[in-house]
């Protein structure tokens, strides 16, 4: 296999676009006659280059059309018909969602099934609060039919009372009130699309889509206003897995253990944003296309919005009293940002993945949490009558919501000023003043160690005080630092499962907060590439296991931002969004500030206005 991947584009777009970057060999994964294909083709002559028949465990993400056809099954099967019929509900109003099975030990490989799980429409569109709890539908997916089925209790369905979300549905009075807003860019979008390349102030970078990933942000540069050129940051970036482990160990709930990528497509997830109310009325939107189930194309329109961000906030400023004969300087330049943004809706919650490009260099990634909370139906009312764990919150009458946690794990491959680069821990150290030669007893200082091979690079943050930095350490400033770009991380969230435990075997790539490996083609999914009923065989956990060196090379920065979700009454019937994020930032990569010459805004005339 070709290891060595295709040279970093100076100058886009103003250089030919390479064509053979992406679409040169397209690897296809199909399920045929019962067997997993991994298919190599080769676009330029249209032929099979190989045809491998998968034997391992996992299987490929299930497709939006069987998970839909699983969920109209029990519609037709007379033990549920019969559960619905005995709760005195109408069969026309139950909506049944669908659950990967995940592993638990088995030992023998186990077919490719899928477990439903019904809720209740009743005067409410908030499906995923009225569930019908205590049901067991196990789908057989090769036979599309159902081949377990259990009703195991009857306990009361949450009410459809205060559950509803859209706003025709709602009753006065409404509010909080919040008067309208308008963005006026009287010169324009500032930025450039040209096919699915994007340019913005100094940054030029690739849009791509992929039906696992989502949005895949590639080939991201910056222009350097005093080297005169653009220098690359980004090979490619995108979301690898997402890890969402609910914390209800019983019957009905112990296998809720999501891969919202290997198991259902965080591309396939996307959904069509809504002008206005997801993008500010100044976005511009893109579609998305992947393959369906048959190899038709599919198309999510709208999936992508691109805009300026003036958020009001301040990129930099000083005041300053002190210069003889000058009374007061204040300089101050408003912020604005590119983002890019998407939604993948899976099931009952909404992720909102934010690309934020800055003109100082740096790039946010911003995750937000919305949508609906997974709920269990119970029989409690008050928690004056929960004796024993409940697993989650009570939020209404036979309400929980579940505890959880949601994992993000990003693939960073950063080719900061070049392809070789080299990951560097800078530790801060406490050093004891000893000899009496200050009247201070101790300081800080940066004691620098470049990792040598992938286990020198596995970080556990929190413990130590560091800063982590992606160098390129053949090219180094007037100064002589090396340049590089830092890892800002969010506030720290470890996994508390048992390492042993059947989720977190498969879900080992969040054992550590940052990975660093040596780029390889093959090593892109963090839960490995077949993900649903994967047995934790080929994650990033067992990749790095070989230790290999990572100094000075074309290197991968795995990182990965998590949420512990304890349900709080404000997150029912829809949960405001819960927001996080980190940054990569430029560190000792730019001579100096970057945005230094930026020149105040001329003032904006508004339209029909006066003063
Ligand atoms: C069941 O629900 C359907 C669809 O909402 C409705 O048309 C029908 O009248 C309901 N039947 C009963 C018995 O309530
Ligand atoms: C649907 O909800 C309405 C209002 O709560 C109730 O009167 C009706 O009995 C419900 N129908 C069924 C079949 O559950
Ligand atoms: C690349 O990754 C694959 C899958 O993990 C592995 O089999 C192969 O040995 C790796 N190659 C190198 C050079 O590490
Ligand atoms: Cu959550």
């Amino acid at each position: 296999m070709n290891q060595t991947k295709p040279p970093f584009s100076h100058g886009y777009p103003q250089t030919p676009k390479p064509k053979h970057f992406f679409l040169a060999e397209l690897s296809v994964i199909a399920r045929y006659k019962r067997q997993t294909l991994e298919i190599t083709v080769d676009l330029s002559t249209r032929s099979i280059v190989s045809n491998n028949v998968y034997n391992g465990h996992g299987y490929p993400i299930l497709s939006n059309a069987e998970q839909d056809r699983a969920g109209e099954l029990p519609h037709e099967y007379k033990p549920f018909v019969e559960s619905v019929r005995k709760r005195g509900l109408n069969l026309s109003q139950v909506s049944c969602s669908y659950f990967t099975v995940g592993w638990f030990g088995e030992v023998k490989k186990t077919k490719r099934t899928l477990k439903l799980q019904c809720f209740y429409t009743n005067e409410t569109a908030n499906l995923f609060v009225r569930a019908l709890e205590g049901i067991t539908i196990v789908v057989d997916l090769e036979e599309m039919k159902i081949v377990e089925y259990y009703d195991r209790a009857n306990i009361p369905i949450p009410k459809a009372d205060d559950t509803e979300f859209r706003a025709l549905n709602q009753k006065p009075p409404f509010g909080p009130k919040l008067n309208r807003f308008g963005i006026n860019q009287p010169d324009g979008p500032g930025f450039k699309i040209d096919g699915r390349v994007v340019s913005w102030a100094n940054w030029v970078f690739h849009v791509g889509f992929d039906i696992r990933a989502g949005p895949v942000i590639s080939l991201a540069s910056i222009y350097d206003m005093e080297k005169h050129k653009r220098r690359q940051v980004l090979y490619r970036g995108y979301v690898s897995e997402f890890f969402v482990p609910y914390m209800d160990p019983t019957a009905d709930w112990y296998f809720k253990s999501y891969f919202d990528s290997g198991d259902y497509g965080f591309g396939q997830s996307q959904v069509s944003l809504k002008p206005g109310g997801d993008c500010p009325e100044n976005a511009v939107f893109l579609d998305a296309y992947y393959a369906g189930e048959t190899g038709t194309t599919e198309k999510t329109s709208n999936a992508f919005c691109i805009f300026e961000k003036h958020a009001g906030d301040i990129m930099w400023r000083h005041t300053e009293f002190e210069v003889p004969g000058i009374e007061e300087i204040t300089e101050a330049r408003p912020d604005v940002s590119l983002i890019v943004r998407t939604v993948s809706t899976v099931g009952n919650y909404d992720y909102i993945i934010d690309w934020e490009f800055k003109p100082s260099g740096s790039i946010k990634f911003g995750v937000g949490l919305t949508g609906i909370l997974a709920i269990k139906g119970a029989t409690y009312t008050h928690v004056d009558q929960i004796k024993e764990d409940a697993y989650g919150t009570l939020l209404s009458d036979h309400t929980l919501g579940v505890y959880h946690d949601h994992y993000l794990t990003y693939h960073l491959d950063l080719d900061v000023d070049g392809v070789s680069n080299s990951f560097v821990k800078s530790n801060l150290e406490t050093v004891k003043v000893t000899d009496n030669s200050s009247p201070r007893k101790s300081y800080w200082t940066v004691v620098s160690e470049t990792a040598k091979t992938e286990s020198d690079a596995k970080i556990k943050l929190g413990s130590k005080a560091a800063e982590l930095v992606v160098v390129n350490p053949s090219k180094k400033t007037k100064p002589g630092n090396e340049v590089g770009y830092r890892l800002l991380p969010a506030p720290v969230t470890h996994p508390l499962l048992l390492t042993d435990d059947y989720p977190q075997i498969r879900g080992a790539f969040t054992n550590n907060d940052v990975w660093v490996t040596p780029y390889n083609k093959s090593e892109k999914w963090a839960g490995g590439l077949h993900v649903d009923q994967s047995r934790g065989d080929d994650t990033l956990a067992v990749w790095s296991l070989k230790n290999r060196e990572i100094e000075n090379k074309d290197i991968v920065l795995w990182y990965t931002i998590g949420f512990h979700h304890v349900p709080s009454q404000e997150d029912f019937p829809i949960m405001p969004t819960l927001s996080g994020g980190f940054e990569l930032r430029p560190t000792n990569f730019f001579e100096r500030n970057p945005v230094l010459k930026t020149l105040p805004p001329k003032q904006v005339q508004w339209p029909n206005c006066t003063t």
